[in-house]
């Protein structure tokens, strides 16, 4: 066996749109209404999973779930509403970090990986996605000598998945301590990762007591727009990094934190060098932290928003400056996606396991990542204004987009 972290990156579906249906997610409202460019958005994805399996990590990837899906459109008795419509097509399960909390083999009773699927309750065009995510991660992780499977729990314990969770140990393969962080009132704005969501998973996960944290998302971090702690914070092996504003108890967790684990290094910016405004509109956070292979250290690999925010760049730079244990910063291009509030981080769902467990047919390598650029370069529409959403040629369009990908995957069974 042997166990390596393996990023899956949701590849973009058709559909791609900007509806503004997240509230409390700022990009998203503020680019309501506007046009989005579904095939850039899908090959910008692609080339960022190309590029971290150029670092020499292992990347695989799930598919876009189909869409408008006209089950719910039926519960509904085909509504009119624009609203109801676009949350029908809402491409929304790109962001693979909500599409389940994982758990590796290393850190659960029966020594094998656990997924949970995400409920996503809070936002209806999200809350849709999971019967779909969960029927794709039985798919991809079959093989039940290494892989466990949990339906979402009950709706009325809003999860949000990995966003929500964060995993840290001396080594991916090593014995973990798993954090979970949710969030009880953001003013304005809802918390989407209820408490008693995040325990029930830890349970159904057989995570020991002792290697098992839960703290509460700072208040203020919601309100300002992190509508998810993967906007404010993120952990790779021993350290964390996050903002000083991430957590409502920071010195207890953290405390916590160095008790279990010893080794940890936490990494946190002052609210004073980055503020938590600008935190949220760089997404400075939403950055993929991983350990690069052989002896290349941690790198960071942030949105070019990030790179380009005047103050983030100064911290970026004077961190590397100095003597952290994350060494290198990698901006990448995800722009479509951003506007919907969604970063480098948000579009994957990160798996330690053997890749060779794994369904090949979900890992990236160069020929059928050549093969996703010619069926997206081929099929996905090139723009879609949201008031279009509904229309039957366009809904053809987005169905034959996605069937062609499939086909040309070979993953007909997921149609
Ligand atoms: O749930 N955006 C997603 C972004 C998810 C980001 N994920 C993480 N932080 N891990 C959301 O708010 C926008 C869709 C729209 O408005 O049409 C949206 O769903």
């Amino acid at each position: 066996m042997t166990l390596t972290e393996i990023n899956f990156d949701g590849i973009v579906g058709p559909s791609h749109n900007y509806a503004g249906l997240s509230l409390g997610n700022l990009a998203a409202t503020a680019n309501a209404g506007t046009l989005s460019h579904p095939r850039a958005a899908a090959l910008q994805g692609l080339e960022k999973m190309r590029a971290n399996r150029a670092l020499g990590l292992e990347q695989g990837f799930l598919l876009p779930l189909p869409r408008p899906k006209a089950s719910f459109l039926e519960a509904l008795g085909q509504p009119d509403e624009p609203a109801l419509k676009a949350t029908a097509w809402s491409a929304s399960a790109m962001w693979t970090a909500n599409a389940a909390t994982v758990s590796p083999a290393p850190d659960t009773a029966d020594r094998r990986c656990h997924f949970t699927a995400a409920n996503l309750a809070t936002m209806a065009h999200r809350s849709i996605e999971w019967p779909d995510t969960a029927r794709q991660l039985r798919l991809a992780f079959a093989d039940p000598r290494h892989f466990a499977h949990h339906d979402a729990i009950p709706a009325c314990y809003g999860d949000e998945g990995a966003a929500n969770h964060m995993r840290m140990a001396a080594s991916h393969t090593a014995p973990g301590i798993e954090i979970f962080v949710y969030g009880r009132s953001g003013g304005a704005f809802p918390a989407r990762q209820h408490e008693q969501a995040s325990r029930a998973v830890a349970r159904l996960h057989a995570l020991p007591v002792d290697r098992v944290l839960f703290a509460e998302q700072d208040p203020a971090a919601i309100a300002a727009g992190a509508f998810h702690n993967d906007v404010v914070a993120v952990a790779n092996e021993r350290v964390l990094f996050a903002h000083e504003q991430a957590f409502a108890d920071p010195a207890t967790l953290f405390a916590q934190i160095r008790e279990r684990l010893p080794e940890a290094e936490i990494v946190i910016v002052p609210a004073a060098a980055v503020t938590l405004a600008e935190a949220v509109a760089s997404y400075l956070f939403n950055a993929q932290l991983v350990t690069l292979p052989g002896d290349g250290g941690m790198a960071l690999i942030v949105p070019l928003e990030a790179w380009s925010a005047p103050k983030v760049r100064i911290w970026l730079e004077a961190m590397l400056a100095g003597n952290g244990p994350i060494r290198q910063v990698i901006p990448v291009d995800v722009r479509q996606s951003m506007a919907n509030g969604g970063g480098p981080a948000c579009l994957r769902l990160r798996v330690v396991a053997d890749p060779a467990t794994v369904d090949p047919r979900f890992l990236l390598s160069d020929a059928n990542a050549a093969t996703i650029a010619a069926v997206v370069a081929r099929h996905w529409p090139e723009q879609i204004d949201p008031t279009d959403l509904g229309n039957g040629a366009l809904a053809s369009d987005v169905v034959r987009a996605r069937g062609k990908l499939l086909e040309a995957l070979d993953l007909d069974e997921l149609i």
